[in-house]
């Protein structure tokens, strides 16, 4: 069981990377953070005023361990909302490990993961939401990531769900009110009233789950599957994009058998391009498995980029076998996403080996949302598709629109959904008030769950057992 955080207990850990580095940083936190330091720089901690940095010589019993820059803070103006020294001490992984052990020895524990934002939430200086999105901050490996949970951490999301739940504890009180009354069958809570509310919040509850998929891609990177027959230039395109001979390139058909991803970053969106198997009918079983998970990644990808060759493009009857092909594979697609419960992607064909004959002009095959000209062995076409495929991610980071991310706020928004529409759904059929407030009452939980203004136990304990140690 880990140690509960708020135990009176003064945590230590070393916030930056282990190893050899220009400065470390040990932080200390509760309500020992200062006599415990003080003790370990002869008493000159003392002195120091809060939020202002000292430089002291750190000693190891009577010998010194490190020249320091001391940062003490006084709860609550702190990150925690306790008693703070950050030392910053040398680089060195000596210093460190001494330092956490005099830490230790003067009657410091090693912090838990998160246990310094946990502190921080529950010293009510974060909530849930924003104290997750200092983990995701953390996380971030490309400008999408960091964006998204910069804005989370702004409290912009959960300022909306704040708001929701005041509304929706305002009518959960009148509905006590009518328990209360219940014998004189009065009616506190404007049936209309309360109908046109709920119904506006599930509208926003919708728009917000509508962005998962976006905010998600965005965060771990929009897949994007490449497609087609075999011998259409698939892996050729992949290696373009990605500027590197990655994929084995041959004009043997069938030369890609298993599916292979590589990640680029395209002006600060982070892609996920998968090369998959040349699709065609085969006995050859590897092949068919390749082609099994051709199809499977494409089905859960945001784009799939289906190529065709622009050779077969010339004539009606060639254009009309691609339109089969296309209108067959979209609609395979959009089943497949329905199975998944995702949103279908969307369908890109790209005419490729322009260079050898020119793309039909004004020519679109259904199920494709546009169709782009290229040619992968000449680079051609190539920043136009980037432009396309970052288009629609750029444009939902530009504004200030709020995109879920994380999925336990999924869950807590589709659960909240579920109630308020039962909620809604007994209203019509002319439930009695209390009955009303059973449902009413569990949205208001599943919302609280996302800020933490509802908090089960097992709660805390998952989310922040998946941070750093130090944060
Ligand atoms: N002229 C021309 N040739 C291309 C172009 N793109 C690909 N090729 C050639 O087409 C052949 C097949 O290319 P691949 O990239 O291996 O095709 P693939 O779609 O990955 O094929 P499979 O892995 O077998 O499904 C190779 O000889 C490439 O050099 C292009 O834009 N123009
Ligand atoms: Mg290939």
């Amino acid at each position: 069981m880990p140690a509960h955080p708020l135990d009176g207990t003064t945590i230590c850990a070393l916030s930056t990377p282990p190893g050899r580095g220009g400065v470390a940083v040990v932080r200390v936190s509760g309500p020992q953070a200062w006599p415990v330091v003080d003790g370990l720089c002869e008493g000159r901690l003392k002195s120091c005023p809060p939020g202002r940095a000292a430089l002291r010589l750190l000693k190891d019993g009577d010998k010194p361990l490190d020249e320091a820059l001391l940062l003490p803070f006084r709860g609550p103006k702190s990150f925690t909302g306790e008693d703070i020294v950050e030392c910053h001490i040398h680089g060195s992984p000596f210093i460190a490990q001494r330092l956490m052990e005099c830490l230790v020895d003067a009657g410091c524990r090693p912090a838990l993961p998160g246990e310094f934002t946990q502190r921080a939430f529950l010293h009510g200086k974060r909530d849930l939401a924003q104290a997750e999105a200092i983990g995701d901050l953390i996380d971030a490996e490309h400008a999408g990531a960091h964006q998204l949970a910069i804005q989370q951490l702004g409290g912009g999301f959960s300022d909306e769900i704040n708001a929701f739940r005041k509304a929706l504890i305002e009518y959960a009180a009148l509905m006590e009110l009518e328990l209360d009354f219940g014998e004189e069958d009065v009616e506190f809570v404007d049936r209309d009233g309360y109908r046109k509310h709920v119904n506006s919040l599930l509208d926003r509850i919708a728009q917000l789950l509508d962005g998962f998929s976006t905010g998600r891609a965005i965060a771990e990177g929009v897949p994007v599957a490449i497609l087609g027959a075999p011998n259409r230039g698939k892996s050729t395109l992949l290696n373009a994009l990605l500027r590197e001979e990655r994929a084995i390139v041959s004009d043997t058909p069938g030369t890609t058998r298993d599916t292979l991803e590589e990640v680029l970053t395209l002006e600060g969106i982070r892609f996920r391009f998968i090369d998959t198997a040349g699709l065609r009918d085969t006995t050859d079983d590897i092949e068919v498995e390749g082609i099994r998970r051709a199809w499977a990644k494409a089905a859960s990808a945001r784009f799939t980029l289906y190529l065709l060759d622009a050779r077969d493009l010339s004539t009606p009857e060639g254009r009309q076998a691609a339109e089969t092909e296309v209108r067959e594979a979209a609609q395979r697609l959009k089943e497949a996403a329905q199975e998944l419960g995702e949103p279908a992607g969307v369908v890109l064909a790209l005419v490729n080996k322009t260079d050898l004959s020119p793309a039909p002009d004004g020519w679109c095959p259904d199920g494709a949302e546009e169709v782009l000209a290229i040619s992968a062995e000449e680079r051609r076409g190539l920043e136009a598709l980037e432009q396309r495929l970052g288009r629609d991610y750029r444009s939902a980071l530009a504004g200030d629109r709020i995109l879920v991310t994380n999925l336990r706020h999924r869950e807590a928004l589709q659960r909240t959904r579920e109630a308020l529409q039962r909620a809604l759904d007994g209203l019509e059929a002319g439930l009695s008030g209390d009955l009303l407030a059973v449902d009413h009452k569990e949205a208001l939980e599943h919302l609280g769950r996302i800020t933490g203004a509802v908090t089960p136990d097992d709660l805390l304990d998952h989310i922040f057992g998946n941070f750093c140690i130090g944060k």
